[in-house]
């Protein structure tokens, strides 16, 4: 059996932090379903298909790499892909009381499917997308934290504010 990992995540946009954490499982997992999925405490600036689609442009060279969305529960979108793992990112010791209670509770649900986490690459962990959505409203440079591509699509989005 094929080790395949699903990889969700809000990604609004997606980042250089979420990208170096795709990246690395990519190599260390046969198949990496990037799962755009909704976080219900989130109000997202992109569309999901506007998610996807950046994702599919920042990963075009990744060619283990399905870029998918879901409306629903995580756990049945890995339980779809036959997946093994889900694969998070861990920046800080903040994350860690949030990654530890979606961990649990996917286990809940089912106690066959893991949780792994990377630490983030150090030059990435101050890195969130909403960070760098503060910075692009207001014009400052978000080159060194996003492709060129969401950095586009950000100005696009906070053209007329
Ligand atoms: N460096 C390393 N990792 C990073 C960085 C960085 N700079 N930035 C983000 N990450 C990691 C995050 O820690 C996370 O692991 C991943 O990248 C995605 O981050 P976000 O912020 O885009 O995604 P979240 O945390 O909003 O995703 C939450 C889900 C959408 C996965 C969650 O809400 C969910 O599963 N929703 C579906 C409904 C469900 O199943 N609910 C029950 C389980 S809680």
């Amino acid at each position: 059996m094929g080790s395949i990992a699903v990889c969700p995540g809000s990604f609004d946009p997606i980042t250089y932090g979420h990208l170096d954490i795709i990246k690395r499982g990519a190599k260390v997992f046969e198949e990496v379903y990037v799962c755009v999925l909704n976080n219900a405490s989130k109000q997202p600036l992109f569309t999901v298909d506007e998610r996807c689609e950046l994702i599919r442009e920042v990963t075009k060279e990744m060619p283990n790499v399905i870029v998918e969305s879901y409306r629903g529960l995580l756990i049945d979108y890995v339980r779809e892909k036959n997946a093994q793992a889900i694969l998070r990112g861990l920046r800080a010791v903040s994350d860690f009381e949030y990654e530890m209670q979606i961990t649990s509770m996917n286990r809940v649900l089912d106690e066959n499917i893991e949780t792994f986490f990377m630490m983030t690459n150090n030059q990435y962990s101050f890195l969130s997308s909403s960070i760098v959505k503060e910075v692009a409203k207001y014009k400052g440079d978000i080159s060194e934290l996003v492709p060129e591509v969401v950095e586009k699509a950000l100005k696009t989005k906070f053209v007329n504010e």
